[in-house]
């Protein structure tokens, strides 16, 4: 396990972001740092899951995670190869669900990679995401969702696409830890992503 990963599971927060600034500071390449401090947050997941953590800590351990993003994400964006002129991606996460450090990590990504990305927030409607697809020029709709209770949220989303006649305009991909093949046939989603740089993949094929 990294030294920032233990720093975060374990909540030491000036510890995590020394680590990050030494990090950055050896030129270590952002995405490594993203995905050592993904781990400690998947550990303070299943600490919380356990019932050894609760709201308080998770929260605290989201602070940490976003004080780190603040110090990468220029970074990541200021690697880019363009100013959003790859083509459109509209993204959110699900109605009923809040969580967005995932998503937020995606969208730095994609705007690095040189997409210009529509942020719809979080907890957003079905009806805000047809809006979305018919009103902008995109061939991607992403959609986060971290919860058991809503991922079928998706597939609303999906269904009502279809229902506004809009379904073919766009590529759906759905991201999240819970997100696996069986998710993705049940939604009806082009694709899935779990890992950090799929969803770039995924957009650069589509607009390729
Ligand atoms: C941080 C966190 C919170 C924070 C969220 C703050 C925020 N601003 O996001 C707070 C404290 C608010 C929170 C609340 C809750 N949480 Co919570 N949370 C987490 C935790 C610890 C980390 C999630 C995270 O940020 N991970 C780091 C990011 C980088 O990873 P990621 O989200 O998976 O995203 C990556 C990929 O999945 C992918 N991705 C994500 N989205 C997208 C979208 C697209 C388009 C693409 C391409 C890719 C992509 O790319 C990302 C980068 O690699 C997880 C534990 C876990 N193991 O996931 C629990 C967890 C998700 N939470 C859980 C629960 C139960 C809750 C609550 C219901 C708790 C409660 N009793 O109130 C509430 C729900 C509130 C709500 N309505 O949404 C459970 C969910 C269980 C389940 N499967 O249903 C988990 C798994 C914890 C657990 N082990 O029990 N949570």
């Amino acid at each position: 396990m990294s030294k920032l990963a233990e720093a975060i599971r374990d909540l030491e927060d000036e510890l995590a972001l020394q680590i990050v600034e030494e990090e950055i500071a050896q030129g270590r390449n952002p995405l490594d740092i993203v995905a050592e401090a993904n781990e400690g947050l998947v550990m303070v997941g299943d600490l919380f899951g356990e019932e050894t953590y609760y709201l308080g800590e998770l929260m605290f351990s989201v602070e940490i995670m976003e004080s780190i993003m603040n110090k990468l994400t220029p970074l990541l964006e200021s690697s880019g190869e363009g100013q959003g002129n790859k083509g459109k991606v509209v993204i959110g996460t699900v109605h009923g669900d809040i969580h967005d450090v995932g998503k937020n990590i995606v969208i730095s990504l994609l705007r690095s990679s040189g997409f210009e990305v529509i942020d719809l927030g979080i907890d957003v409607s079905t009806g805000d995401f047809v809006d979305a697809v018919r009103d902008i020029d995109t061939k991607v709709l992403g959609l986060s969702a971290l919860l058991n209770t809503t991922y079928p949220e998706m597939k609303n989303v999906i269904d009502a696409l279809e229902e506004a006649g809009v379904r073919d305009q766009v590529k759906v991909i759905i991201g999240g830890t819970i997100c696996t093949e069986a998710v993705r046939e049940f939604t009806g989603a082009d694709a899935f992503a779990t890992q950090t740089m799929a969803g770039v993949e995924f957009c650069n094929e589509v607009y390729s």
